[in-house]
């Protein structure tokens, strides 16, 4: 049977479980959902209607979060959570940051408006819309960076010296915000940046990335307005 996941590519928990899978070598298929439109089964699957969802045989499952867990209970090895009690509970914090802090206000004040609008809800793009968002990444998103590049040290990884679930947290999320010509400059946070020059360059977030270019990756044409 096997497990099939549901959710459009360019949603960040949508990532956050494709990234999860892939760096576990886990065979899965893939069926795009839109949240706004959604198929009549999909209630079933993910009773509050939100993408991802996950199907392990005729198992559902819902929320991004709990499906890492259960796979992460599934599939030990390699292990993608700390085993130490307290840098197990800071990977779920970071991820916690991620889900609840900073892609609310990302998905809301900039991913929306610069991309999702224009891209599939025929809203047009202005320079009044763009710099409403600027100001967005200046006055909200830019403390968060701030947080995380102090969390992060000079480490390669955010918690316990692995790649954990907050790292590929903190990865895909800013993915979409890469999709909206947003990211952290190397001047002012110069380790989140690498961090994630480093994750992006990993095969599993590189074959998500490429996927999603077309037509996600809007880029140049935020830039030209
Ligand atoms: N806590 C959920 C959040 C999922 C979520 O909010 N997904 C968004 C798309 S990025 C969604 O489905 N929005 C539609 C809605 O809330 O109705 C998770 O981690 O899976």
């Amino acid at each position: 049977m096997g497990y099939k996941l549901f959710g459009a590519n360019v949603s960040p928990f949508v990532r956050k479980c494709r990234a999860y899978l892939a760096e576990k070598g886990l065979a899965y298929e893939h069926e795009s959902v839109n949240p706004y439109q959604p198929p009549s089964f999909y209630r079933q699957v993910s009773p509050l209607g939100r993408i991802p969802a996950l199907l392990d045989g005729d198992r559902p499952l819902a929320d991004s979060t709990a499906i890492c867990l259960y796979l992460e209970r599934c599939h030990p090895t390699p292990a993608l959570y700390p085993t130490d009690p307290y840098a197990y509970a800071q990977a779920l914090w970071i991820e916690e940051y991620m889900d609840s802090g900073l892609l609310p206000i990302a998905g809301a004040g900039v991913f929306r408006p610069l991309v999702l609008g224009p891209v599939a809800m025929n809203q047009p793009l202005t320079k009044d819309i763009k710099e409403t968002a600027l100001e967005v990444v200046e006055n909200q998103i830019a403390p968060m960076w701030d947080y995380l590049e102090r969390y992060l040290g000079g480490n390669e990884f955010f918690v316990g010296g692995m790649l954990s679930i907050a790292d590929i947290a903190v990865a895909s999320g800013h993915v979409s915000l890469w999709h909206a010509g947003v990211d952290p400059d190397t001047g002012h946070w110069p380790k989140l940046a690498a961090f994630l020059g480093r994750m992006w360059a990993r095969p599993s977030f590189a074959a998500l990335i490429a996927e999603e270019q077309t037509p996600w990756n809007r880029r140049e044409a935020i830039a030209r307005i």
